[in-house]
C-alpha cells in the first residue's frame, strides 16, 4: 500500500518544502522523499509510516475518537500492516486505557502514566488532544531555544502532527524526525494554548512509547561523584519504574538514558530500543508495564519540576528525545547513538577532528600556584610533548582571592597578586613555547565555573537577588557556593560579557566549563526548565561567537554527561576520578550512549587522589587513550622515573589511536562488570584500521589467559596484528586473539590494519 502511491507525491512534496501545507484529517494525499530518504516519512491517509533503514515506526489516527494510536516501534515493516484487534472494553479501564497511544493525554480512562498533564483554567486536568493535521518537511526545524540534532534534507525528515483539544483550545504539535542511515527516531513536542485562559503544563514528555511486549528489561546510568555511569539492568515489573533528577542538572545520579531490551538480548545481539534525552536540566524517565501488558515508556522535563504557566497564545516547547533501534544488540544500538551524535548533534568544528594533548593543572598544583610556577608548569608541559595547557582553578579573585574554595567564584578577574599584569603575559610566554619534537607552539586553556558564586566575593555583594533562593529561606552552601540563576536575563549577559572579555584578553583556545552543585531553594519548580532556557542562550552565543575555541564541559566531573551539553561541548570531563580501573567501568558506562569522541579522559599520579590505588602508568595511559580528549592530569615536575620514561611512547601511542577512536565504532568486547578482563575495539570509519584495547584487572593465579574474540571486521579481509602476524577477519571474530598478562592491572593496545 505504501509503496504504490510515490508517482502522486513529488508535486505535494515541493508544495510542503515550502512550509504551506497542511493536510487535513481524510485526505487521501500521501507524502513521500525521494532521493536516499525516498521512503523516510511516508502517509496514507492519516496513517504515517517513518522509516529508518532498518528500523519502522507506525502509527495512525483512531477515526472514531481523533486519537494517535501507535502500530509499530521496530524493525522494518513494509506495505501493509494488520489492524489492531478491537479491545475488550469489561472492567474499570477504558478503551484509551486498552490500547498503544502515541502521546497518552490524561482524564479520558487510560491510568496509565500520562505524557501530558494540563491543569486547565478550571482547575480540571482532563485533556482531549485529537489529531488535526500533519505536514512533513525535508530536513529538520531547529527547536527554538533548546539544542537538537540538526541534518539537511538528505539526512533527515520530518513529521508534524498536529493535535487540538477543542475542550480548552490547546494544541499539542508533535514533531517527528527520521535519520534513516542511523536508525533515528527524534521527537519533541510544542504545547500552544490557544484560548483565554492561564493553563499549567504539569507535565510534558518529549518522547512516550507504548510497546506490545511484557518481557523486557530496562538498562540505565547510576552513579554519584566519582562513580558514573554504572550500568543497570533490571526486569520491567508491573507499575511504575523510574529514575531521574530533581538537581536542576542531569546530574550524576542517573543519566537521561533509557534502554529497553529483550531479556535475552547481550552487548552483540538482540533487540534494543535506545532513548535519550536532549536536555541538561531536571528530567525524568519513567517505565510502566500497565494491566493489559503494555509497556510504556516516557522521558521528557521532571513533573515535580514543572508548573509552566502558559498564557493565551504561549507555547511551552519540550527538549527533543532520541530514538533508536538496533537488532545488533545493545552494542548495536551505542554505535547508531555514537554515529548520530558526532555527526549530527555536537555543532562544534572539533567534533570530529583529532584532539591536542592537554595537561590540566588540578591534581598537580590544586589551589597552589603563581604566574612563574604555572609558567613552569607550561613549560615542563611543552617539554614533554603536551600540546595544550589547561590553567585549572585558583587564577582569579581581587578583593576575594580565590585560594581555596571559599573565595572569589564570581570575580572573574585575574588575581592582581598572582598575575599583577593580567594574564596576557603568562599567556604569551606559554603560548610561545614549542612542543617537543614538532614545530608547533603550545596552546593555553583555562577554567572557569560561570554558573556559581561564593558569598565571599564582590558579585554577591553587588547581586545578592542574583543567586536562586526561595524567600528567606537561607541560602544553603555546597561547597562554600551558591548558583547564580541563569533565568534572570541580567547573569545571562552578566556570563556572556565577561566571558567575551576573558577571551578576548589573551590567546585562550580552551575553556574548561565546571559546575559543581546542584540547585536548592529554587523560586519555582520551573525555574528549573527557565534555567536550562538561559543556560543554554549563554552556552549558543558564546560558541559561535568563539568558534575556534575548544568547548570541554564539566560538573564535578560527568554531573553533566549528556546531549544536551554535547550540542555546544565537544568533550565533557567524564570524571573526577582518574583511577584506571574506575574509569574502565566509567568510561565503558558513558559509551552506552555517548561516543567515546566526547569523552575527557586523563592519565594522573599515584598514588590515585580520589581512591590511593596504585596502578601501573601504562594501564593508566591505555585506559585514558580510550577517550576522545587524552591528557595528563598531574605535575610534570613531580613524574616518577617510570612514568618519565614511558612517556614519550603513550604520547605517540595516544596520537596514534585518537583518529581511530574519534570517528570509529565503537565495540565493548568484555564488560567490566563481568570479567577480570574487560576489552573495547574501535574500527576505522573505512574499516581499515582497528584498535584492541585490552585489560586484566586483577591477578590471574594458575589460571589460562582467555581469548578474546573481536567484532565487526569484514569476514573476508586479512588483517594484520601489531604488524606481525595476519589472520583473517573470521579467524579474528571466531577464534580470537591470546594475550598473557604477568600480574594485575595488565594492559595491551593491539593495532590491527586491513590487508
Ligand atoms: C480514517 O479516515 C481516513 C480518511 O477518510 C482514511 O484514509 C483512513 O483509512 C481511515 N483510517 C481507519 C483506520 O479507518
Ligand atoms: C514549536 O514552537 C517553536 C516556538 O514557536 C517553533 O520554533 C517550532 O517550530 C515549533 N515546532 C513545531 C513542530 O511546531
Ligand atoms: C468544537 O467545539 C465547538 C463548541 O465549543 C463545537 O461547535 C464544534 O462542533 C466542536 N468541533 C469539534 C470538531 O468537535
Ligand atoms: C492570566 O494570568 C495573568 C498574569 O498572571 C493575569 O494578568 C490574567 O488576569 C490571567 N488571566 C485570566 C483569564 O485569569
Ligand atoms: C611563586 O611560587 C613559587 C613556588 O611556590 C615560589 O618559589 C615563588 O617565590 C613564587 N613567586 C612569587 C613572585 O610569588
Ligand atoms: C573569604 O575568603 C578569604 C580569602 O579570600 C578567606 O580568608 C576567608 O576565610 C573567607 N571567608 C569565608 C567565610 O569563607
Ligand atoms: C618567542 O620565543 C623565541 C625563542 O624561542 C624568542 O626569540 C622570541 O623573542 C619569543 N617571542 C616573544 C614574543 O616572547
Ligand atoms: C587472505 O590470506 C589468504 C592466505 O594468505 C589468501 O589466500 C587470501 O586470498 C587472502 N584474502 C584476501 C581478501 O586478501
Ligand atoms: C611481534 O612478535 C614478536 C614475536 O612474537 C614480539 O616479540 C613482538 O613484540 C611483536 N611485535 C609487536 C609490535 O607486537
Ligand atoms: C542488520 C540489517 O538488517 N542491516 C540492514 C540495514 O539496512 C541496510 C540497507 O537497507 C541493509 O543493507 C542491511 O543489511
Amino acid at each position: 500500500m505504501f509503496g504504490t502511491m510515490r508517482e502522486s507525491f513529488t508535486a505535494a512534496t515541493a508544495v510542503v518544502v515550502m512550509g504551506l501545507l497542511t493536510v487535513c484529517s481524510h485526505s487521501s494525499l500521501a507524502v513521500a522523499q525521494e532521493s536516499s530518504s525516498s521512503n523516510a516519512v511516508v502517509v496514507d491517509g492519516t496513517s504515517f509510516a517513518l522509516n529508518g533503514d532498518n528500523v519502522s515506526y507506525r502509527f495512525h489516527v483512531d477515526n472514531s475518537t481523533g486519537d494517535l494510536v501507535s502500530d509499530h516501534f521496530g524493525g522494518s515493516v513494509t506495505g501493509a500492516i494488520p489492524s489492531p484487534q478491537e479491545p475488550d472494553v469489561n472492567g474499570w479501564v477504558g478503551m484509551p486505557g486498552r490500547v498503544r497511544r502515541e502521546f497518552p493525554d490524561q482524564g479520558r480512562g487510560d491510568f496509565r502514566i500520562p505524557a501530558i498533564r494540563i491543569r486547565q483554567s478550571e482547575g480540571y486536568t482532563v485533556s482531549d488532544l485529537q489529531y488535526q493535521s500533519h505536514q512533513v518537511i525535508k530536513g529538520k526545524p531547529a527547536l527554538l531555544g533548546l539544542p537538537a540534532t540538526w541534518g539537511d534534507e538528505q539526512d533527515v525528515t520530518t513529521l508534524v502532527v498536529h493535535l487540538y483539544d477543542n475542550y480548552s483550545s490547546v494544541a499539542a504539535d508533535l514533531s517527528y524526525s527520521v535519520f534513516p542511515r542511523y536508525d533515528a527516531i527524534i521527537r519533541s513536542v510544542n504545547v500552544t494554548n490557544q484560548g483565554e485562559g492561564n493553563i499549567t503544563i504539569e507535565a510534558l514528555a518529549s518522547m512516550s512509547v507504548d510497546l506490545p511486549y511484557e518481557e523486557l528489561d530496562m538498562v540505565n546510568l547510576r552513579g554519584d561523584w566519582a562513580r558514573e555511569a554504572n550500568r543497570q539492568r533490571r526486569r520491567v515489573e508491573y507499575g511504575i519504574q523510574g529514575f531521574g533528577s530533581n538537581t536542576g542538572y542531569s546530574s550524576h545520579f542517573h543519566n537521561p538514558f533509557l534502554a529497553l531490551v529483550h531479556p535475552s538480548t547481550t552487548e552483540s545481539q538482540g533487540e534494543a530500543w535506545g532513548f535519550s534525552l536532549v536536555y541538561t536540566g531536571s528530567f525524568s524517565v519513567d517505565v510502566e508495564k500497565g494491566s493489559q501488558g503494555f509497556t510504556r515508556a516516557l522521558l521528557g522535563l521532571n513533573p515535580d519540576r514543572l508548573s509552566w504557566k502558559l498564557g493565551p497564545g504561549e507555547i511551552l516547547t519540550s527538549p527533543e528525545c532520541v530514538s533508536v533501534y538496533s537488532k545488533d544488540g545493545i552494542g548495536g544500538m551505542s554505535r547508531s547513538f555514537h554515529r548520530l551524535y558526532r555527526n549530527h548533534l555536537i555543532k562544534s568544528r572539533f567534533a570530529t577532528q583529532n584532539r591536542p594533548v592537554l595537561l590540566n593543572s588540578w591534581e598537580g598544583v590544586y589551589f597552589d600556584f603563581n604566574q612563574s610556577s604555572i609558567y613552569t608548569m607550561a613549560e615542563d608541559s611543552a617539554a614533554l610533548g603536551i600540546q595544550l595547557f589547561v590553567m585549572d582553578d585558583g587564577w582569579f579573585g581581587e578583593k576575594y582571592p580565590r585560594l581555596a574554595d571559599n573565595a572569589g567564584l564570581g570575580d572573574w578577574m585575574p588575581n592582581p597578586a598572582r598575575f599583577p599584569n593580567g594574564l596576557e603575559p603568562l599567556v604569551e610566554d606559554a603560548t610561545n613555547l614549542t612542543v617537543k619534537d614538532s614545530s608547533a607552539k603550545l596552546r593555553f586553556g583555562i577554567w572557569v565555573e560561570p554558573e556559581m558564586v561564593n558569598p565571599n566575593s564582590t558579585l554577591y555583594h553587588e547581586h545578592p537577588d542574583w543567586v536562586l533562593h526561595a524567600g528567606s529561606y537561607p541560602r544553603t552552601e555546597r561547597r562554600n557556593q551558591l548558583v547564580l540563576n541563569l533565568a534572570l536575563p541580567e547573569v545571562q549577559n552578566f556570563i556572556i560579557d565577561f566571558m567575551t572579555t576573558l577571551l578576548r584578553s589573551a590567546d585562550i583556545s580552551y575553556v574548561k566549563w565546571d559546575n559543581n552543585r546542584g540547585q536548592h531553594e529554587t523560586p519555582s519548580p520551573s525555574n528549573d526548565h527557565a534555567y536550562m532556557l538561559g543556560l543554554y542562550q549563554v552556552f549558543s552565543t558564546l560558541t559561535e561567537r568563539f568558534p575556534d575555541v575548544l568547548w570541554e564541559g564539566c560538573a564535578s566531573g560527568g554531573g553533566r554527561f549528556d546531549p544536551g551539553m554535547l550540542q555546544y561541548f565537544p568533550q565533557i570531563w567524564t570524571s573526577d576520578n582518574t583511577d584506571g580501573v574506575d574509569r574502565v567501568t566509567i568510561q565503558f558506562g558513558t559509551s552506552l550512549a555517548y561516543p567515546p569522541s566526547a569523552m575527557g579522559a586523563h592519565l594522573s599520579a599515584v598514588p590515585n587522589h580520589q581512591t590511593g590505588r596504585t596502578i601501573p602508568v601504562t594501564f593508566r595511559g591505555h585506559v585514558a587513550m580510550m577517550g576522545g580528549s587524552f591528557g595528563l592530569e598531574l605535575n610534570p615536575a613531580d613524574l616518577q622515573d617510570d612514568e618519565r620514561e614511558s612517556m614519550p611512547e603513550l604520547l605517540a601511542l595516544a596520537e596514534k589511536v585518537n583518529p581511530i577512536v574519534l570517528n570509529g565504532d565503537a565495540y565493548r568486547l568484555r564488560l567490566p562488570e563481568e570479567t577480570n578482563w574487560p576489552a573495547m575495539q574501535f574500527i576505522s570509519e573505512d574499516g581499515s584500521q582497528a584498535v584492541l584495547f585490552y585489560f586484566q584487572l586483577g591477578p590471574n593465579v594458575n589460571h589460562a589467559a582467555p581469548w578474546v574474540r573481536l567484532q565487526g571486521l569484514d569476514l573476508e579481509a586479512n588483517y594484520s596484528v601489531d604488524g606481525n602476524a595476519t589472520y583473517s577477519g573470521a579467524t579474528l571474530m571466531n577464534m580470537g586473539l591470546q594475550y598473557t598478562f604477568e600480574t594485575e592491572y595488565g594492559s595491551k593496545v593491539v593495532f590491527l590494519e586491513k590487508n
